[in-house]
């Protein structure tokens, strides 16, 4: 009898937690996909990756940016199928093996063309951009699009956008360091009608560094109407001082953890710790050990 009631209450746990997501532990790949530590990122705790680098063109095609010395850019979609490669899409994909802890990959853009192209040709699934992004999502087996505007902030095409990428089957999801009335108004635009677990726009990764550094996550969740995912950013040479140790990165997840507003935390970025030589290991425990 114990026995049996401590399984239905752990199903339960289980049951909440995968509908509040309550436990998103990711981390943003900035390194090319293909010269990064896999092992290292599907073995370390994170369940969400998020690729970096993402990019669209003028007629709609969808480029790789590499971001990493030695590699070079690939254009991933062209004329509504995929050009990137067997060897990208087999690494990509491999991110959700069976043997991963990774449960959730998302490709991360800015809003380069977006506006244009959704009032020309306009947001129909049967468009390039559109079509475009169905064969990157087959192809690799993508989860969400996420949405890294630092600089357009343009609402109405950015909920088309997001609709768009809807119908096609990807959730949607920002990486907001300023501008709350902006994510404010995309967020319940993009929601509107709907309720968790079916949110188009389902998750914030609140940037708390660099100029996000005064970020109050709580604050910006009650502002959004959505729990947020605070990201710091790794040890890293380019700019010291927002570089987080394991240890200060556990302290911040804490503090912020028992503030409330929310539902994991995260990291920025991948290069960094291999060109520093810190340790997944220990960054990946430092969010199991707040959001298990
Ligand atoms: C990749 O990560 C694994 C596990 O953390 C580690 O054992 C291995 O040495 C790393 N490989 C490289 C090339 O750094
Ligand atoms: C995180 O916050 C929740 C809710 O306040 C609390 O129950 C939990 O113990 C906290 N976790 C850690 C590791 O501090
Ligand atoms: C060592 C180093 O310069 N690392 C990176 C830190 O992050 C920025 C992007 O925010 C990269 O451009 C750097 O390469």
């Amino acid at each position: 009898m114990i026995l049996y009631s401590l399984i239905r209450l752990l199903l339960i746990e289980l049951l909440l937690r995968s509908v509040l997501g309550a436990n998103i532990r990711a981390i943003y790949l900035f390194k090319d996909v293909l010269k990064s530590n896999t092992t290292a990122l599907t073995n370390s705790g994170f369940n969400s990756l998020v690729i970096f680098g993402v990019g669209i063109l003028e007629d709609g095609s969808i480029m790789y940016y590499s971001n990493t010395p030695g590699s070079t850019d690939v254009k991933i979609a062209s004329g509504g199928t995929y050009t990137g490669g067997d060897a990208l899409a087999a690494k990509v994909k491999s991110f959700k093996a069976s043997s991963s802890s990774v449960d959730r990959v998302e490709i991360s853009m800015n809003s380069q063309h977006v506006k244009d192209l959704m009032a020309k040709p306009g947001p129909g699934t049967d468009t390039p951009l559109a079509k475009n992004f169905a064969a990157v999502k087959t192809a690799w087996g993508l989860d969400a699009v996420n949405n890294d505007d630092e600089s357009l902030y343009d609402v109405g095409s950015t909920v088309t956008f997001a609709k768009m990428l809807n119908k096609i089957g990807y959730k949607y999801t920002g990486a907001p360091y300023t501008n709350t009335a902006f994510w404010k108004s995309v967020i319940s635009q993009a929601n509107q009608g709907l309720a968790e677990p079916n949110l188009l726009f389902d998750r914030a990764y609140l940037q708390c560094y660099d100029g996000g550094a005064g970020n109050i996550p709580s604050s910006w969740a009650s502002t959004l109407g959505l729990k947020v995912v605070p990201l710091v950013w790794v040890t890293n040479d380019s700019k010291p001082s927002y570089g987080t140790t394991p240890t200060a990165a556990k302290t911040k997840f804490q503090g912020w953890n028992s503030s409330g507003g929310v539902v994991g935390g995260g990291y920025w970025n991948d290069y960094d710790i291999e060109k520093m030589g810190t340790s997944y290991t220990e960054y990946g425990a430092a969010l199991s050990s707040v959001f298990p």
